[in-house]
């Protein structure tokens, strides 16, 4: 669908719920921008930067860098990218980050992937990620083509270091006690749109109806 008018979208969700795979399918089908604010972290890590040296350890022991930090940091890549619709995954996490990104944005839609902590431990530890692009394969969901290589590039696929059984527990605890009042807070302002299920296969026609309907509303305004 081709887009009109600008629109501003967050997909929310527990570490593990489907957010990386769900975005490449709205990327793929709707041509938003998506920015992951984990695959910026990560990149960082992965090019040792400073910075990513200074996040290294909180994002392995599971918990959340510091609000002004990503916060600054997801606010200038959405300046970088310009007048663009665009997905903002992972960000925000806080409802101190939601403010900010209110402050400067207003988000149109919020897509809440509700899946249950037991599916998403059991998702966890068969992923495989290829880190210079984020793609994201599963040895039972969506193995890659050759095992252990990226479909697209050929290059290797690694585990995330923050994937083992014990930090998987810490980044739920992290998201129940931090991240689920943000969901209070976009219910409150009626952008909310909560999608409850444990395959993604399943959830994906729902999200796709759902962003059809509101990008033709969008499309009618500007018509
Ligand atoms: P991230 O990178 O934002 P999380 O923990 O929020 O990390 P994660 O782990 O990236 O989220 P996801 O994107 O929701 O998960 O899920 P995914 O990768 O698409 O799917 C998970 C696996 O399940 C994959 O292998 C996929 O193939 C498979 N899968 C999908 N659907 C199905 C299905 O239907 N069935 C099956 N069997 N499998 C399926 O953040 C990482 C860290 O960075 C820091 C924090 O330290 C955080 O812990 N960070 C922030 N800190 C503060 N504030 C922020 N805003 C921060 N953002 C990141
Ligand atoms: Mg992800």
């Amino acid at each position: 669908m081709a887009l009109q008018k600008i629109f501003r979208a967050v997909i929310m969700g527990p570490p593990g719920s489907g957010k990386g795979t769900v975005s490449a399918r709205i990327t793929k089908s709707f041509g938003l921008t998506h920015l992951s604010s984990g695959n910026i972290l990560r990149a960082h890590i992965n090019a040792k930067t400073e910075f990513g040296l200074l996040m290294k350890s909180s994002i392995d022991q599971g918990q959340l860098v510091p609000d002004d930090v990503i916060s600054r940091l997801i606010l200038s890549e959405l300046k970088a990218i310009g007048q663009c619709s665009w997905l903002l995954d992972g960000f925000p996490r806080t409802v101190s980050q939601a403010e900010a990104l209110d402050s400067a944005y207003i988000v149109n839609t919020v897509i809440n992937l509700n899946v249950p902590f037991q599916t998403i431990k059991d998702r966890l530890t068969s992923r495989w990620t290829h880190l210079p692009s984020g793609r994201v394969y599963n040895t039972d969901f969506n193995p890659p083509k050759v095992p252990g290589l990226d479909d697209v590039t050929g290059e290797p696929l690694v585990q995330r270091d923050d994937d083992t059984p014990e930090t998987v527990t810490r980044r739920l605890k992290a998201y129940e006690t931090q991240t689920e009042p943000v969901l209070e807070y976009y219910r409150s302002k009626g952008v909310l749109e909560t999608f409850s299920g444990t395959e993604t296969n399943k959830i994906w026609p729902d999200v796709e109806a759902l962003l059809y309907r509101k990008l033709s509303l969008i499309n009618q305004k500007v018509a």
